[in-house]
């Protein structure tokens, strides 16, 4: 996955990403999601699913979730942009970045 060409971290390229996300590039959500991690300084890897339905179907079927963004923080699945916020708004973002 992190070979994928419509893959992009944030970070250095031999650290693996603690989030996750599966985006399409103009989505709203995906973006206030990118600016929400970025303002924190937080890494991610970024996993593009536009034009690309085998990435989107696999992003439904670990998740149970059809919209853009998809989070995960480890092995926790956050959800979308909206509980990202929240988790961050209550201060258990950063609990489960320390985890
Ligand atoms: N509550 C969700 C809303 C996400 C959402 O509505 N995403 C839109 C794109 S910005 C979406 O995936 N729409 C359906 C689709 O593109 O197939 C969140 O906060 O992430």
């Amino acid at each position: 996955m992190q070979s994928d060409t419509d893959s992009q971290s944030s970070q250095q390229p031999d650290v693996p990403a603690k989030v996750r996300m599966y985006t399409t590039r103009s989505c709203p959500y995906c973006m206030a999601a990118r600016s929400l991690l970025s303002d924190k300084g937080v890494a991610f890897l970024d996993i593009a699913v536009d034009s690309k339905p085998e990435l989107r179907a696999e992003m439904t079927r670990i998740s149970g979730e059809r919209t853009v963004p998809q989070i995960w923080v480890g092995e926790t699945h956050v959800g979308g942009y909206t509980e990202l916020a929240a988790l961050e708004r209550g201060g258990d973002l950063d609990l489960l970045l320390d985890a």
